[in-house]
């Protein structure tokens, strides 16, 4: 039977919610006006003042944030409360250009940590469960926020933080961890180390896996389910949203749930910033409703996606998103041609293939290349150079069907691709370098 954390909230009619988010729209607009003097003015700019924002209807009228206006008010721009009443930092991993920092107040971390009991009560989770989370701990929002939800529901939570994966093991089967919470490569990652250790998918009591923080295929979601024995479900969120725990899976797996009484979505396209209807392709945009110090309005994510309003199986009334198709800024045009990472993924596991590679772009001779090294599973390797060169023939044959053009690939042998403890870097585009 499905189990809710609020189920008041999640099985709400769609007007219920409507009411709320209405509430809390008019209240919002005022306190970011009131105490953000740099969204005020971007309001003021567009002749927009709180009192025309009188229901979500209204919020198309609202500028845009976008992570350029997130640098440039770094830190404290954005701060909506006294930094006395905060009582939590976070941080994005950004690799380029500064870190986006987040603020919480008390208020702001329960309504976060209540996000993520919902996704682990979704995922089965009870106080009867052992919730193993192997998502960083530290700025990153992933470790915190599933440990946070897993107090919660009053499950035993292990805080592992990322890494140290003998150690994981060795808890996970020890104290008989039940549900794992981590990035879907740490997860891939995980299956292989207990394989390798001799154990069987049946040997562990793991039933659920809650992964997200990175774009993971359907053929990988097989994958993990396969090599764990469980059941994986998503979840989606970003730091300056909070956390995890904005959407998550729910049984049917069939894309996840907005908690739309927090945050309220909608698709953009990103080139004209017009709102798109449901059901199309765009940008994902976000609101949120409720949050003190870091309240973005309109918040461009850059993750493509599509949002749909069935009605679903497990109840739950609240809008899905599908998996992100990728960002727009993941996208890599190679010689003109549109190329997600997710796809190489799909015929990779499409083909036998297992989720360890790296993809490489350049610039040659002012073409662009696509090359791909590949690991070989041990079963799979061979010395036989005729055998291997024939394997790579019929896979740049089957990305070239996926793509619409051709890559160049590498068979590698077992173990030579570095695995990933947090947020797998797949991608090495050498032309920006030279441009
Ligand atoms: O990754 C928060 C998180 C932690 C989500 C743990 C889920 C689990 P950031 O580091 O700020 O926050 O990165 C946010 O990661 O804009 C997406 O592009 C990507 N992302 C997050 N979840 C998913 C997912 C965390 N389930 C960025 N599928 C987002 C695909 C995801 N991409």
């Amino acid at each position: 039977m499905e189990r809710y954390y609020r189920p008041e909230i999640e099985t709400a009619p769609r007007e219920e919610i409507l009411k709320i988010q209405n509430e809390k729209i008019v209240k919002q607009v005022r306190h970011v006006y009131d105490h953000v003097e740099y969204y005020r003015k971007k309001m003021d700019e567009k002749g927009v003042k709180p009192e025309d924002i009188k229901s979500v209807e209204d919020i198309h009228k609202l500028p845009f944030l976008k992570k350029d206006d997130l640098r440039e008010c770094y830190p404290y721009g954005l701060l909506a409360v006294d930094l006395k009443d905060c009582v939590r930092i976070q941080s994005t991993s950004g690799t380029t250009g500064k870190r986006v920092v987040a603020f919480y107040t008390q208020h702001d971390i329960d309504l976060w940590e209540e996000c993520c009991a919902r996704a682990i009560v979704a995922a089965g989770g009870t106080n009867e469960d052992v919730v193993q989370v192997c998502y960083g701990y530290g700025l990153f929002t992933g470790g915190a926020g599933l440990h946070g939800g897993a107090h919660k529901v009053g499950a035993l939570t292990l805080p592992m933080s990322s890494g140290n994966t003998e150690r994981q093991i060795q808890f996970m089967m020890d104290l008989n961890s039940t549900i794992l919470c981590c990035t879907p490569s740490y997860a891939a990652f995980i299956a292989e180390s207990l394989k390798e250790r001799g154990y069987k998918p049946e040997d562990n009591r793991l039933k659920a896996g809650i992964f997200g923080a990175e774009p993971w295929t359907e053929e990988m979601r097989r994958s993990i389910e396969a090599g764990l024995g469980i059941k994986a479900y998503d979840i989606y969120g970003l730091t300056e949203t909070s956390g995890p725990g904005v959407a998550f899976e729910c049984s049917e797996q069939t894309g996840m749930h907005i908690n739309e009484d927090h945050f309220y979505a909608e698709i953009i396209d990103p080139d004209t910033g017009e709102v798109l209807p449901e059901g199309e392709k765009g940008e994902l945009v976000f609101t949120a409703l409720d949050k003190e110090a870091f309240p973005l309005l309109r918040y461009r994510t850059r993750d493509i996606c599509v949002l749909t309003r069935g009605k679903c199986s497990c109840g739950r009334t609240h809008v899905k998103m599908c998996k992100p198709m990728g960002r727009s800024d993941d996208m890599m045009i190679i010689r003109g041609v549109n190329v997600f990472p997710s796809q190489i993924e799909t015929v990779l596991l499409n083909e036998g293939y297992s989720p360890n590679y790296m993809i490489y772009v350049d610039r040659k001779n002012n073409t662009d290349t696509l090359d791909i090294d590949v690991e070989l599973s041990p079963e799979k390797f061979s010395d036989n150079i005729a055998e291997m060169q024939e394997m790579e023939k019929k896979l740049a044959a089957a990305m070239r069907t996926m793509l619409g053009i051709g890559p160049k690939i590498h068979l590698v042998a077992p173990k030579t691709i570095q695995r990933s403890e947090g947020k797998a870097v797949r991608v090495i585009d050498n032309r920006k370098l030279h441009d």
